[in-house]
């Protein structure tokens, strides 16, 4: 235990987890059991606030930039030198778990605060960034405020009302003093990062299967999110016969079926998902009127995605000229398949193989993150930590401190590495 002890007074990858740990137990979780963190939620503002302490005992100035990112900054040998960028988000899914996102923004923290602790300094500036928005649990689309670090023209509606259409983003902005109409001007100089370094949980079984601890992501999937909308003809369910119902729940069934089918027929890690469906009026004596469900179709490439979802579309279609139901079509999320830095990614490949003592697996990841955006800014470099199961987005989501401590020295390794490169 005394070492543990140890280890939690100094930075270290079991810091990292027990810190991950503290913030998923906290008692301000917006959701009564599970951890919610929505971005400028009720929580956001303690849990940034403990980053804060964290990055400030690390040596690192500290702000809130226009989109409500938390950025700490560790200067370089000289003022105002460009920055590598560490980071990853701080939000979560509804009932998530406590280290997707928030693993990489606290890895970045114990990074810094190693060098701060052994006085070292580099020609350039290091930062962490813990993005507000990743996962676009609160307002209808995701990876929202490193859109606006990254100035990607996507100025978000400062009108745009949450999903539970509490607050809309101007007024939840304005909750914290930040104005919806400069959030675009959180957007960086785009001389002032070097590069952006995101180290993340796998979120899938690839590494538990090699038995590895740490992998290196080649590249990141391209993925589209959409919100379908179908009506068709609320009725009473003891008199409305079956052939005359336009029924909008058995409609969005065979669109689910589609999806699952046309998914599983898919090669280049085609996934395609509909996580959630609101049935109106949801009553079980009514024909179901109308349903809104998501459809979130991710592979390798950009033609691989299009392509399943031009073809679950056409079944959408289908289905609706057969049932007589009305369809409406929301792109939400659009982002194209990404490469990592090549030069990066052998550094990265390089500080995995000196921590680990073996070559580096290389993967491409399914799941999405903030580094996609960031490749429009800066070279970017992700670092994959083995999660039991591969579970994520789930309270059963967890990491090992050995295998965080081999993240955590790969990341100082790869810092040192590119000092040098
Ligand atoms: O959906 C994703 O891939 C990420 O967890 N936001
Ligand atoms: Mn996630
Ligand atoms: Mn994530
Ligand atoms: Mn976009």
């Amino acid at each position: 235990m005394v070492i543990l002890m140890d280890r939690l007074d100094t930075p270290s990858g079991q810091r990292a987890v027990a810190r991950c740990t503290e913030l998923g137990r906290a008692p301000y979780s917006d959701m009564e059991g599970g951890l919610f963190r929505p971005y400028l939620g009720p929580s956001y503002r303690a849990t940034c606030e403990r980053l804060a302490q964290w990055m400030e005992q690390a040596g690192m100035a500290t702000r809130m930039d226009a989109a409500g990112n938390l950025v700490g900054r560790y200067e370089g040998l000289v003022p105002d030198a460009p920055a590598v960028l560490l980071g990853s988000h701080i939000d979560s899914v509804r009932d998530g778990g406590f280290y997707d996102g928030m693993l990489g923004v606290i890895l970045g923290i114990e990074t810094v605060a190693h060098f701060a602790h052994a006085g070292k300094r580099f020609p350039f500036a290091l930062e962490v960034i813990g993005f507000g928005d990743e996962e676009g649990s609160r307002f209808p689309t995701g990876m929202l405020t490193s859109h606006a670090v990254a100035g990607v023209p996507q100025d978000p509606d400062p009108a745009m009302a949450d999903w539970a259409g509490e607050a809309t983003l101007a007024s939840a902005l304005a909750e914290f003093g930040l104005d919806a109409g400069h959030m675009h001007r959180a957007a960086r100089r785009r001389d002032g990062i070097l590069a952006y370094v995101e180290a993340h949980i796998e979120q899938g079984p690839a590494l538990e299967a090699a038995d590895r601890a740490l992998g290196v992501v080649s590249a990141i999937a391209a993925q589209q999110r959409y919100r379908i909308t179908l009506r068709g003809m609320a009725g009473h369910a003891g008199t409305v016969a079956m052939a005359l119902r336009r029924d909008a729940l058995a409609g969005a069934a065979d669109i689910i079926l589609a999806a699952e089918r046309i998914g599983r027929a898919g090669t280049d890690g085609l996934v395609a998902t509909v996580g959630s469906l609101d049935v109106v009026p949801g009553a079980a004596n009514v024909v179901p009127g109308e349903v809104v469900l998501s459809l979130d179709v991710r592979a390798g490439s950009n033609a691989g995605r299009d392509q399943a979802v031009a073809d679950i579309l056409q079944a959408a279609r289908h289905t609706c000229a057969q049932r007589g139901l009305e369809m409406d079509i929301t792109l939400q999320q659009d982002l194209d398949a990404t490469p990592c830095d090549g030069r990066l990614t052998e550094l990265m490949e390089q500080a995995v193989g000196s921590v680990t003592g073996a070559p580096a697996p290389v993967l491409v990841s399914g799941a999405g993150h903030d580094a996609m955006i960031m490749a429009h800014l800066a070279p970017v470099s992700m670092l994959f930590i083995r999660c039991a199961g591969g579970i994520s987005h789930n309270p059963a989501e967890s990491v090992t401190p050995a295998d965080t401590d081999a993240a955590f020295r790969a990341l100082i390794t790869f810092i040192g590495l590119l000092e040098r490169h």
